[in-house]
């Protein structure tokens, strides 16, 4: 008969990583501890062996299913539809009618960041077109202008060198002290500055220069200014989850005394109505799983559907995508699940047992599980199967093995975190990152949004996206660097596997301190190469790779303050409250 394997505990509140002890004398009485009687599963004869498990003292769900199922926006129906397409006829007039090439950039960068920007894109891709062809002379001596123009170009995969600054720099090569004087220049050069490739020294340059000097920004400078300088300097834009900053920029631009008012007029409106088709989704998906019931029967795992939700909206914000995020959030609260099982509640041998019925996607080996895996497993099964047989119905291919594969090697993956937890080994951050990339669910997130938003899914894409493209690479990159930021002091405190934080400081003998430092720097790499192979030729769809680009932007906005994914009730709560739930007052009543 297989002993069932102890999980170790950690004494709680260390904050410096060291290997745990084997076999600690486990006491069964610590509230924070489950403990629960298991049958032995390789035994004939039933006999009852005491398992203690961890737990992750993840608070019960704060949504109630009554709150999110009442969730109505008004926001629909024909008058909003009309009143919005009359305003979008008017911002058509306001391009024609906007020839100074500056102001045409302003325009494009307000739309942008009030998130109306994918209603105008062919006049915003016809317009970077005229500016391209002209060259930037015109923005030489203005700060402000060559930033804003650099930005916009390269996110619109435009190459524009970064020699564009050389003339901002002084004799000895230094950027020009007398820029300090310019914030409004120097906030535009600090955004641009993140959109940097590797090796580009001058951006390295001109991202230290400002963010060191916009800390120090005086009172003397406008109010609202000076509100986009320090929420610049926590998370800039290009980092940004675009619905997140849009919502924000909406009462920023509020306050601006050259505000357009039938731009923020649109940008509410839209906004509204938006959030309408959110909350269609997001009924649907409570009903969902308060049928599929598992947030109340596996109690010890986090039953977090608000923030599957979330994440979604980060990857796909626009209304088209409403079939991807419904499947994709029912993939998140899987798989958010069944990281709780792996971490927090499962023993090793049961552990094997899961992994295996998942590679062998076979019914027949949920019969060796305990019950608590049998309701996981086939939840995941027949959900899984049931979004196969959608698109077997609706474009006629057959994408069952590529799902079963992205279980299979997240759950691999997940093991392989299981088995070094309970063997007390600390890999060194290569060995670590090869395989927590996988388990921080960043490819099967996005092999899953890949067929959910794509209208003709084809097997030669399927199978690239198997292999790790850069661009899954570098999105699971900063979604595991950003998570482990973000969540590892709480996991080690439960007990949990050495995360990249503790491993480098095992490895490197470095402080904490120094290995945050360290991983942010390798955050801030990884986006350099991301920007670069986000222009790159690809076999995908532009809007595939801005959803891997999404997801990154997601994971720094989720991790931004702390386990925004474990812990609903702090900043998560208002991103839920102020992106899905509030609408924006209009400023005429329709
Ligand atoms: C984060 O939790 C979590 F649940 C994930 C699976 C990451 C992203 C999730 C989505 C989009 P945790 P771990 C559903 O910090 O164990 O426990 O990999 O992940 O560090
Ligand atoms: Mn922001
Ligand atoms: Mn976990
Ligand atoms: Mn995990
Ligand atoms: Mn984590």
């Amino acid at each position: 008969m297989a002993l069932l394997s102890m999980p170790v505990l950690i004494p709680s509140g260390s904050i410096t990583w060291s290997p745990p002890k084997r076999h600690v004398p486990v006491t069964t009485s610590g509230s924070a501890f489950v403990n629960r009687y298991v049958r032995c599963i390789s035994s004939t004869q039933t006999c009852q062996t005491t398992v203690v498990r961890r737990s992750g003292n993840y608070q019960p769900c704060i949504w109630d299913y009554e709150y999110v199922q009442s969730l109505r926006s008004h926001y629909v129906g024909e008058t909003y539809t009309r009143q919005a397409e009359k305003l979008k006829g008017d911002v058509r007039v306001l391009f024609n009618n906007t020839v100074e090439p500056l102001a045409r950039l302003e325009l494009i960068d307000v739309l942008q960041r009030l998130g109306l920007a994918y209603h105008f894109e062919e006049e915003i891709k016809r317009t970077l077109e005229t500016i391209n062809v002209c060259s930037n002379k015109w923005t030489k001596e203005d700060l402000y202008a060559t930033a804003l123009h650099f930005r916009l170009l390269r996110q619109h995969r435009y190459q524009v060198p970064q020699e564009v600054f050389s003339s901002f720099k002084d004799k000895m090569g230094n950027f020009k002290a007398s820029l300090c004087e310019d914030t409004k220049g120097m906030l535009s050069l600090y955004e641009a500055s993140y959109l940097s490739l590797q090796g580009e020294v001058i951006l390295d340059e001109a991202r230290d220069f400002t963010s060191r000097h916009l800390k120090d920004i005086k009172e003397n400078i406008d109010l609202n200014l000076a509100k986009q300088v320090s929420h610049a300097l926590e998370l800039p834009l290009h980092w940004s989850m675009l619905r997140l900053e849009a919502r924000w920029f909406i009462d920023i631009y509020e306050r601006r005394e050259d505000r357009n008012p039938i731009l923020l007029e649109l940008a509410k409106l839209d906004f509204n109505m938006v959030q309408a088709i959110y909350q269609n989704d997001l009924r649907d998906m409570s009903r969902w799983w308060k049928n599929l019931g598992l947030g109340e029967q596996l109690s010890f795992a986090r039953d977090r559907l608000m923030e599957s939700f979330l994440w979604t909206v980060g990857m796909n914000f626009e209304p088209q995508f409403g079939y991807c995020r419904r499947m994709s959030t029912k993939v998140n609260v899987l798989i958010t699940i069944i990281d709780d099982v792996y971490d927090v509640y499962g023993t090793l041998d049961e552990l094997e047992l899961f992994t295996d019925a998942i590679q062998r996607w076979d019914i027949n080996a949920m019969q060796q599980l305990p019950h608590y895996m049998k309701i996981c497993f086939l939840a995941l099964y027949n959900s899984t199967n049931e979004m196969a047989y959608d698109i077997l119905k609706e474009q006629g291919v057959d994408i069952i093995i590529y799902l079963k594969k992205a279980w299979a090697d997240l759950c691999k993956a997940y093991l392989e975190e299981a088995r070094c937890y309970n063997s007390g080994y600390t890999p060194t951050l290569d060995e670590y990152l090869n395989n927590a990339c996988i388990s921080i669910a960043a490819p099967i997130i996005l092999v899953n949004a890949y067929i959910f938003m794509t209208k003709q899914i084809t097997k030669e894409e399927l199978e690239y996206l198997e292999c790790h493209p850069n661009i899954i690479r570098w999105s699971s990159m900063l979604l595991r660097l950003s998570d482990d930021l973000g969540t590892s002091k709480d996991e080690i405190m439960r007990g949990d596997t050495p995360k990249s934080i503790q491993c480098y400081m095992h490895e490197n003998g470095a402080s904490e301190e120094a290995a945050r430092l360290y991983i942010m720097g390798l955050i801030s790499d990884t986006w350099k190469k991301m920007n670069a192979d986000r222009v790159s030729d690809s076999l995908f769809a532009q809007t595939f790779i801005e959803t891997t680009v999404n997801l990154g932007r997601m994971a720094q906005c989720m991790y931004q303050h702390g386990d925004g994914h474990g812990v609903q009730d702090r900043e998560t709560k208002d991103r839920v409250l102020s992106l899905l739930v509030e609408p924006i007052p209009l400023s005429v009543p329709l």
